[in-house]
């Protein structure tokens, strides 16, 4: 396994947010200020999850069944779970192919690569490949709302693209206090919010998804992390559930954490 050269450049992209993090801890402005939440997940339940699973991207679909997608050149795959484990669909990503994240838009189902160029658009429901579409950013995370997708590079940066075209049409960039945040990876679509996970890090952001700005910071510093010790098993994966709640996942995660935000105490 060679995770750690594979990894290497969102390491340093990760490396570059720590001023950014530093500073906000002894900036000026205070939480009151500027009308920026900080929150902390408090479990509900504990879900089990297949700790084999390297993922990259998690949704939730109309069932109430998990969609996940997985990462590593020649293990990726795609595939719907229930929320008490039991797989009822899985697609293997073509073996060149190293996977992210995933979104269902209507019918379809957008499916991105991390460095291939390539994201792949199936069937939500049989999860058959249509296509192949390009992709002119790294693929990190991926989710729908409205009438757009947004993506996500590791940058600061949301892609707004064209549902079905898959074409770019904008990017919007995220700030937390005026400053960019680096490390955006796994979204979940909300409204007309965007959550984020931070490479990396613990932390979730909570995203105004038209004008990026941070509008709560999550810290989920609080889950235990039960995967094996390995710099790459890092907090990745979040879903929303219809009764408001989230699941938060990892990658390699024995666990899948059903939460609710609360003030940080
Ligand atoms: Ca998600």
């Amino acid at each position: 396994m060679v995770n750690m050269p594979l990894h290497m450049p969102k390491i340093l992209a990760a490396l570059s947010l720590l001023p950014m993090l530093s500073s906000c801890a002894s900036g000026a402005a205070t939480p009151a200020e500027t009308g920026v939440q900080y929150l902390e997940p408090e479990i509900i339940q504990v879900h089990p999850f297949d700790e084999r699973s390297f993922t990259q991207g998690l949704e939730v679909d109309e069932q109430g069944n998990l969609l996940v997608a997985t990462g590593m050149v020649g293990e990726s795959r795609l595939y719907r779970v229930t929320p008490e484990g039991e797989e009822l669909q899985s697609v293997d990503l073509d073996p060149a192919f190293f996977g992210e994240g995933v979104t269902v838009a209507g019918a379809d189902l957008w499916q991105l690569t991390w460095q291939d160029g390539v994201a792949i658009r199936r069937d939500a429901g049989s999860l058959a490949e249509l296509g192949r579409y390009p992709l002119s950013t790294e693929g990190w995370g991926i989710c729908s709302r409205q009438d757009e997708l947004l993506l996500s590079d590791g940058s600061a940066a949301l892609s707004r693209l064209d549902p079905e075209t898959f074409e770019l049409r904008e990017q919007t960039r995220v700030t937390l206090e005026g400053v960019p945040v680096e490390g955006l990876n796994e979204l979940e679509c909300v409204g007309d919010e965007v959550y984020a996970n931070v490479f990396l890090s613990t932390e979730i952001m909570r995203i105004d998804a038209l004008s990026g700005e941070v509008t709560a910071v999550i810290d989920a510093a609080n889950l235990p992390n039960n995967a094996t010790p390995d710099p790459n098993h890092v907090l990745n994966g979040i879903a929303h559930l219809d009764n408001g709640s989230f699941l938060l996942g990892g990658k390699r995660w024995p666990d899948l954490y059903e939460v609710r935000f609360v003030p940080s105490a």
